[in-house]
């Protein structure tokens, strides 16, 4: 979506401090910090929130929830972590091209 700063930051188009990157996923640490460590997980392909998702995007959930403890680990949240996809403006959501928060403290 071209007005999608987190299709641009998928895209390249803009930097990111990125933590990993694949063919479908890309994960970078958000701007505003909610612990020590605080990534987003984010699909390359554009889909507006968790509730847009359809069967079709099992697969790719799958992937994210797979890759999260993963690269928790990686940016050494040994202790545990925290999980968080807010959806729609009434559950906190700024932008609207789905990511999983991945943060805590070391
Ligand atoms: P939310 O779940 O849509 O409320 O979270 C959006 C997050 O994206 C929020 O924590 C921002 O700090 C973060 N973020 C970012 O890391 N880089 C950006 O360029 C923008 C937002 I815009």
């Amino acid at each position: 979506m071209s007005d999608c700063i987190f299709c641009k930051i998928a895209a390249g188009d803009i930097p990111a401090n990125k933590v990993y990157e694949d063919d479908d996923v890309v994960a970078f640490h958000d701007i505003k910090p909610a612990g020590d460590v605080h990534f987003l997980l984010v699909p390359k392909r554009h889909v507006e929130s968790l509730a847009h998702c359809g069967a079709d995007d099992a697969a790719m959930l799958g992937k994210l929830m797979l890759l999260v403890p993963k690269l928790a680990a990686e940016q050494g949240l040994a202790r545990g972590f925290k999980t968080a996809i807010n959806t729609g403006r009434g559950g906190g959501q700024e932008v609207f091209h789905l990511h999983v928060h991945v943060y805590g403290n070391k």
